[in-house]
C-alpha cells in the first residue's frame, strides 16, 4: 500500500514555483496523478506562523480531495495540529525516535538517510520509508550532500527490502528510470514539476512512464 503511495511524490513549498497561486500548481499535479504530497516550506520567503498553517491547510485540503497522503517536512507542531498523515524528517531534524513517539504508531514517518547507520536507526524506529539522495544534482536544496547516483539505493534495497525507499534529487522524466531500477518504489520530485510551466503535464507524463515502468518489471 505505501509501496503505491510512494510512486510519485510530489514535494513542494510556497516558494519553489513561480505560479501566482502554489495551491494551482498543487491542484494539477494532483491531477495529473502525483501519489503522495509533501509540504517542504523552506527557504528564504518562506511562510511562518499563522500564513503557512493555512497555505498546510489549503494544500491538506487538496490532497484529500484526491485521497493522496498529505506530509509535512520536519514541523512536527504543524503536523499534530492539523493532523496531517505524516512527518518526514532529515538527519538535523527532530530525532526520529521523538518525532514516531509524538505522532504515533498510525501516522506515516520519513526519513532521509544518507549512509547504512541512518538506513538502520531508521529501521529501528519504524520509519515507513527512506529517502535517499541526492541522485542527481539538484538546485532545490541549498544544503545538498554531494550526488550519490543510484549505487547507494540498490545496495540498501538488497540488504533492507523490507522497508521503502524514495530517491530524490535532480529527478526528471527522462531519468527516473534507474532510480526505480535500483530498487526504490518511487521519486520523489520537487522542480521537474513545480516549476514545469504545465505542472499538470508534468505530473501526468511522469505518472504515465512510471506505470509503464512498474507495469514491465
Ligand atoms: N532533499 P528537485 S535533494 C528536498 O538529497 C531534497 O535529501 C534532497 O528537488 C536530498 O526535485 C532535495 O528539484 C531537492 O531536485 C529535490
Amino acid at each position: 500500500m505505501i509501496e503505491k503511495q510512494l510512486q510519485l511524490y510530489f514535494i513542494m513549498g510556497s516558494v519553489n514555483t513561480r505560479a501566482s497561486n502554489p495551491l494551482d500548481v498543487l491542484e494539477s499535479a494532483l491531477r495529473g496523478g502525483v501519489t503522495c504530497f509533501q509540504l517542504r516550506e523552506k527557504g528564504p520567503g518562506a511562510l511562518v506562523g499563522d500564513e503557512k498553517r493555512a497555505f498546510a491547510e489549503a494544500c491538506q485540503t487538496l490532497c484529500h480531495h484526491h485521497n493522496v497522503p498529505f506530509i509535512v517536512n520536519d514541523d512536527v507542531d504543524l503536523a499534530i495540529a492539523i493532523n496531517a498523515d505524516g512527518v518526514h524528517v532529515g538527519q538535523d531534524d527532530e530525532m526520529a525516535a521523538a518525532v514516531r513517539e509524538r505522532i504515533g504508531k498510525d501516522k506515516i514517518l520519513g526519513v532521509s538517510v544518507h549512509n547504512e547507520s541512518e538506513m538502520l536507526a531508521a529501521i529501528e524506529v519504524g520509519a515507513n520509508y527512506v529517502g535517499m539522495g541526492p541522485v542527481y544534482a539538484t538546485a532545490s536544496k541549498a544544503d545538498a550532500k554531494p550526488v550519490s547516483g543510484t549505487a547507494f539505493i540498490q545496495k540498501m534495497s538488497s540488504l533492507y527490502p523490507t522497508i521503502p525507499i524514495v530517491g530524490i534529487g535532480g529527478i526528471t522524466v527522462a531519468n527516473f528510470e534507474p532510480v526505480l531500477e535500483a530498487g526504490a518504489s518511487g521519486v520523489s520530485i520537487i522542480s521537474a514539476i513545480a516549476s514545469a510551466i504545465y505542472p499538470y503535464t508534468a505530473a501526468r507524463r511522469f505518472k504515465i512512464a512510471i506505470s509503464k515502468e512498474v507495469f514491465s518489471s
